[in-house]
């Protein structure tokens, strides 16, 4: 139903005459016989519930009236015995609501006549480039195809409209998204009942992996962030291969994804059960500035508002701490953004034209402290709800108070 929806939601937003073509992908190739994981394009699935490769979604918009087909590869009894089962036509349709469903080998004879018959005249494709060195992907390799052998059909990137629809969330994608974070808790349970000095970061994190895949999660939302000491200060720290110390905080950054939806949660922990002093102090900041960001988040504020509310209550505890002595400076020990949003992508499309929130949309809340003098890194980072008239935190449930941290690691040392 939902993802019928996303379809008939778009259609307003689309030229007239005009075909929309948008690729699942193929499995990008390493070496010898060996590929990728398969990673479907997102925008298909949004509007398709489709992760297979080798599928096409086919749009048309004519006078006002828009179709849709759906290209599917034809089972092979050969192609089964190696890889396992695949889509077929009843099934592909009844996930994605969408009742033509042809075979790819149908695509470019279909998409010739569309084409080359005067009937459309510009063809949106997925045409993002995230930075400019990336080799282009299947979707933008297929749209330069086109423009070269049709030069008269205009090429439309169909991101900034999808990125409007996906910035508000319906209920079943609350509903994945509250799964994924659900499974993520199981997860940082299972790290805290089991976490102890002398155990290697890639153990902790095999510990939450085994957990959220045990409790039917597709897998971590990205690369499990799991950085004891001075290696929590590091953003995007991802090798996993030291040693958890005695005395050291761990900052595990990570997630579940659920139906294709992803959690994204940072938890610090004192590894041994028990914050020090000066860690707690920090951590108490962190606290205070993730909680004002979610008192404060409703819709109309942009995550900029959110950011100045989060930089206000860290700089606000370093000044009282002594650590630094003007609100500026507070960059030296805080360098991100406190939000971004969060679905079927980790750091969610957005909408350029407009950095207003709405109800429906879901961002995430988190502050840190780095402090690399200290070897200390803190980041409480939960997923928010924006509302009619504030917002729900989605992983209120998962412990963050240092007192109930270490009442919670208490009971297992
Ligand atoms: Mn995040």
């Amino acid at each position: 139903m939902s993802i019928t929806a996303h379809r008939e939601k778009l259609f307003p937003l689309l030229a007239d005459n005009s075909i929309t073509i948008l690729y699942s992908g193929i499995p990008v190739h390493v070496s010898q016989d060996e590929y990728y994981p398969f990673r479907c394009n997102r925008q298909f699935f949004y509007y398709t519930g489709l992760t297979r490769e080798n599928m096409a979604l086919v749009m048309l918009k004519r006078d006002g009236k828009c179709t849709a087909t759906l290209y599917i590869p034809e089972a092979d009894p050969h192609a089964i015995r190696w890889m396992g089962k695949m889509v077929m036509p009843d099934e592909a349709k009844e996930i994605s609501g969408i009742q033509s469903v042809r075979y790819i080998q149908n695509l470019e004879r279909d998409l010739h006549f569309h084409l080359s018959s005067g009937l459309v005249d510009s063809a949106y494709f997925d045409t993002d480039r995230h930075s400019p060195e990336d080799m282009p992907d299947y979707n933008l390799t297929k749209a330069m195809d086109i423009a070269g052998r049709y030069p008269a059909i205009r090429i439309l990137n169909l991101h900034p409209l999808t990125a409007k629809l996906r910035k508000c969330k319906d209920e079943e994608e609350v509903a994945a998204i509250q799964k994924a974070i659900d499974a993520t808790k199981s997860g940082l349970d299972a790290v805290m009942e089991t976490l102890r000095p002398g155990m290697y970061e890639y153990q902790v994190q095999a510990i939450f992996e085994a957990k959220i895949f045990s409790e039917g999660a597709e897998g971590p939302s990205f690369p499990t962030i799991a950085g004891a000491g001075i290696n929590g200060t590091m953003l995007h720290y991802g090798t996993n291969r030291e040693l958890c110390n005695d005395g050291d905080l761990i900052l595990l950054d990570l997630g579940a994804k659920v139906d294709g939806y992803c959690a994204d949660i940072t938890r610090t922990y004192p590894v041994n059960g028990k914050f020090t002093d000066r860690q707690r102090q920090y951590y108490e900041i962190a606290l205070a500035a993730n909680r004002a960001v979610a008192k404060a988040a409703k819709p109309g504020m942009t995550t900029r508002d959110l950011n100045d509310i989060c930089k206000n209550v860290l700089a606000e505890g370093l000044i009282k701490m002594g650590k630094i002595e003007t609100p500026e400076e507070v960059g030296k020990y805080y360098m991100h953004g406190v939000s971004h949003h969060l679905g079927i992508d980790v750091h969610d499309i957005t909408d350029a034209s407009d950095y207003a929130l709405l109800p429906g949309c879901v961002i995430t809340d988190e502050p840190g402290l780095y402090i690399d003098e200290e070897a200390i890194g803190i980041r409480i980072e939960d997923d928010l709800l924006i509302t009619e008239e504030g917002c729900i935190c989605l992983s209120e449930d998962i412990i963050r108070t240092p007192d109930d941290i270490e009442a919670f690691m208490a009971k297992t040392l």
